[in-house]
């Protein structure tokens, strides 16, 4: 029987459609979809361990169930929220900002999509099997036989072998759509700030991701094939080597990229260019390298040894500097500025606080003596949770309220929007605040339940009390999402102002993005049209001192 194939393509529905799509919009809105719906079950398992660690001694989970959703929950918000939603941003927005009519490889683009949906959802289906319980970084040998005997750690490796893939097979693509379809009159020291910040990190990611491919695939090998990689004669500490020399630039990962919506938002919502273009880029490029070179500040406790400590210390302790290069560009960029505090704006200056509070706690564990005493306490939980949460979820959370009319042609509400605001910021800092304190007083991460030192019951209480506030907050924000979605007030192509090119195209933008470009000749050329008299490209040095680093003309503009 020969096949008959069929002339036109089948008819298909709105959803269909969607799901078959190529265009790297829906692509970055399904990423976004994705990483929301990954966020819901996330958040439900820290209300859960919250809901265990609220008093001392307390038998609401087991100790195994405990530890299953704390692996669940580490890996889920690490790969299966954070990366997705940075990821989703990543696609949508480098070709629109760029003057692309999409990504280079469309189909290779909504491969990668499919292959970390995959990965989620394989993550999931674990838990009919009984889900893995080793935690999000999986230390051999606990993630071996005859410690992880079921095959919730085989479900789990396969969910990040996925994952990882996809997400290489995308940063390849930002990697050849940035260098060859930019618009014509667009260097490279031209592209906005998210863009940059996209691109550099899928360098990061294209040669990050490897290492953990190579690890899980060596795990599988000692699980099902009799291998001793990481047990049974192996190393354990090989497994950190390997896991690590991925997890520290992938904290970078989960970061470049809400640099760079801040980088974007803090100058439009300051009526100001980015203070320091170059140094903000070329920072990124810093610790894109230097990210590979500190890894080991993850193992201090391990015994490598002082020559090897003090390297890591002393990289990692460099590895601040272009750091901080980035919040004293956002800083000057605020200062003098006319400062309009829209929600996407609140967002980023919680980010910046934020973040350098993590930072700066970050920094005190480069010390040796200081790591020694709060490794593997609570103290480390919330230096993550104050770079992760308040640091890339808050920087999401800034990018959703500024990019959801260009996205959807609406405006997202904004008095709900300040509830949810400030319920967030409140919640976030009530939960992990409290647990520098813990640390300092002894608690350690990873344990399913405490004993009832004096002081403990009550910073725990209030760290899950304020959990309750959080997810309020978050609830809210997806409520707002879906009423704005119908009422919300309409958005034209430009509604703040800005001055890139996906400011330039209709909100939501159109299939193909374009139809025409304006002329390119700065890195703000809706700024360039609006103002011929006095463009970015006849004028360069913008930073006038008797104006206090502000045009006068923009002044005048938004007052
Ligand atoms: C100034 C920058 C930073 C420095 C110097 C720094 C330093 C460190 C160090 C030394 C540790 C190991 C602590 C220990 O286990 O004893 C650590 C843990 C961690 N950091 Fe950072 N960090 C910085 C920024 C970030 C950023 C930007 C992120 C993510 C967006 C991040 C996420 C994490 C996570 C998730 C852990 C815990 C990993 C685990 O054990 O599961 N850090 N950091
Ligand atoms: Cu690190």
């Amino acid at each position: 029987m020969s096949l008959i194939l069929p002339t036109s393509p089948p008819e298909s529905g709105r959803v269909a459609r969607w799901l078959a799509s190529t265009d790297h919009k829906a692509i970055g809105i399904l990423y976004v979809l994705t990483g929301m719906v990954f966020m819901l079950l996330g958040g439900l398992e820290a209300l859960a361990m919250r809901a265990q660690l609220a008093r001392p001694n307390a038998t609401l989970i087991t100790a195994q169930t405990y530890n299953e959703v704390f692996t669940l929950h580490g890996t889920t918000m690490i790969f299966f929220v954070v990366m997705p939603m940075l990821l989703g941003f990543s696609n949508y927005l480098v070709p629109l900002q760029i003057g692309a009519r999409d990504m280079a490889f469309p189909r290779l683009n909504a491969f990668g999509l499919w292959l970390t949906v995959m990965g989620g959802l394989l993550l999931y289906a674990s838990v009919l099997v009984g889900p893995a319980d080793a935690g999000w970084f999986s230390y051999a040998p606990l993630s071996e036989k005859p410690y992880a005997m079921g095959e919730g750690t085989d479900f789990w490796i396969a969910a990040l072998l996925f994952a990882g893939f996809g997400t290489t097979l995308t940063a390849i693509n930002v990697i050849v759509t940035a260098i060859r379809y930019r618009a014509p009159g667009m260097g490279l020291w031209q592209m906005p700030m998210f863009a940059w910040m996209a691109f550099v990190n899928a360098f990061i990611i294209t040669f990050a991701l490897p290492c953990l491919s190579a690890a899980l695939l060596m795990l599988e090998v000692d699980r099902r094939l009799g291998g001793h990689f990481f047990s049974h004669g192996g190393s354990a500490l090989l497994w950190q080597h390997y896991f690590w020399l991925f997890g520290h630039p992938e904290v970078y990962i989960m970061i470049l990229p809400a640099w760079g919506i801040i980088s974007e938002v803090i100058p439009v919502f300051s009526r100001k260019p980015i203070f320091g273009y170059e140094f903000v880029a070329g920072s990124s490029v810093a610790i894109a390298l230097l990210s590979f070179a500190v890894y080991a500040h993850h193992m201090f406790v391990v015994g490598l040894g002082r020559p090897v400590n003090l390297a890591f210390a002393a990289s990692t302790m460099l590895i601040a500097i272009p750091t901080g290069v980035k919040v004293a560009n956002w800083v000057a960029t605020l200062w003098k500025g006319s400062i309009r505090f829209e929600l996407p704006m609140l967002y980023a200056l919680a980010f910046i606080v934020q973040f350098t509070f993590g930072g700066v706690t970050g920094v005190s564990f480069a010390v040796l003596p200081i790591d020694w005493q709060v490794t593997d306490s609570y103290y480390v939980v919330a230096h993550m949770h104050y770079v992760l949460m308040g640091g890339t979820i808050f920087a999401l959370l800034s990018g959703l309220h500024y990019y959801f009319p260009k996205v959807t042609g609406r405006h997202l509400t904004r008095s709900l929007g300040m509830w949810s605001f400030w319920l967030v910021t409140l919640g976030f800092n009530g939960v992990f605040l409290v647990q520098h304190a813990l640390g300092l007083m002894g608690m350690p991460r990873r344990v399913y339940t405490y004993p009832d030192l004096p002081g403990w019951g009550l910073l725990n209480v209030l760290s899950t009390l304020s959990a309750g506030l959080l997810g309020v907050g978050m609830t809210m924000i997806l409520w707002n999402i879906l009423r704005s979605l119908r009422v919300g007030e309409v958005a034209g192509a430009n509604p703040w102002n800005a001055w890139t090119l996906e400011w330039w195209c209709a909100s939501p933008p159109p299939p193909g993005n374009f139809t025409d470009l304006p002329p390119i000749r700065s890195r703000r050329p809706l700024w360039d049209l609006a103002h011929p008299e006095d463009t970015d490209a006849d004028r360069p040095r913008r930073h006038d001192q008797t104006h206090g680093h502000i045009r006068p003309e923009e002044r005048e503009h938004h007052q």
